[in-house]
Order: C-alpha cells, then sequence, then structure tokens
C-alpha cells in the first residue's frame, strides 16, 4: 500500500531498527517504547489487521507467531517473560492500518492490559 507507513518500512523507504526479518515478517524497534524492549513485528504483506487475518496464507500466518518468540530470543526476553498485543480497530486504539504484533519486555509489565 503506497500510503502505508508499514509497507514504507518493509520496503526500506523508511529507516527502522530491524531486530528480525524473514521471507514473511519484519520486526522493528517501536519508535515510541512503552518497555525497555518494545519490537512490532508486521507481515511483509499489507493486510489491515486480525480481521483479515485469512487474507494471508497459513505460511505467513504462522510466521508472523513463530517471530514473537523469536523475536523475545534475540531480545534476551524469552525467559524473564514478554507480552504480545495486537491492536485492532478504533476501540483498541490501532494507529497504523497494517497488522502488527506488539512484543513487550524487559522490565516488570502493568497487570493492567485495558
Ligand atoms: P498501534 O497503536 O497498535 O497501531 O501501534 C502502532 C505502533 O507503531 C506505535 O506504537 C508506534 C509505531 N510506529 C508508528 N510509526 C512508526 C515508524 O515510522 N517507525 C517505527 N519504528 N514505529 C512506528
Amino acid at each position: 500500500m503506497a500510503d502505508c507507513v508499514f509497507c514504507a518500512i518493509v520496503r526500506g523507504d523508511i529507516p527502522s531498527s530491524k531486530v528480525y526479518e524473514d521471507e514473511h515478517v519484519l520486526a522493528f524497534r517501536d519508535i515510541n517504547p512503552l518497555a525497555p524492549v518494545h519490537v512490532v513485528i508486521v507481515p511483509k504483506r499489507h493486510v489491515a489487521n486480525l480481521n483479515e487475518l485469512d487474507n494471508l496464507s497459513e505460511e505467513e500466518q504462522l510466521a508472523l507467531l513463530h517471530a514473537c518468540k523469536k523475536v523475545a530470543k534475540i531480545c534476551g526476553i524469552e525467559e524473564s517473560g514478554y507480552r504480545i498485543a495486537s491492536n485492532c480497530g478504533r476501540d483498541a486504539a490501532q494507529s497504523v492500518q497494517h497488522l502488527h504484533v506488539h512484543v513487550l519486555g524487559g522490565g516488570q509489565l502493568s497487570v493492567n492490559m485495558a
């Protein structure tokens, strides 16, 4: 998508701090970190959010899930613990309309999920 910031990051048109990449996904540091480790994982192919997950192949869907634990390992938070979250739609305050999963950790996270 031409006007999507995450598509621009995937293309390399906007620089990012890459943490992990494979054929299907890219993971990079969030520009506004909410935790000592805050990484965003996106599928390379544009879909808006989880409601459109079926527009990705099963291989792409699995790559997204597996990337979560790979990022946690790379960032050294595999054992200490981490949270994954994906904001979907208005009430979740999704601000970038390209499916992404947040990986948060590196310190004690709030128990308040809302
Ligand atoms: P969400 O609220 O779930 O849509 O979060 C989108 C996240 O994307 C937000 O935490 C900030 C991050 N973000 C937005 N634009 C950029 C960017 O250009 N670079 C990076 N690294 N992160 C971005």
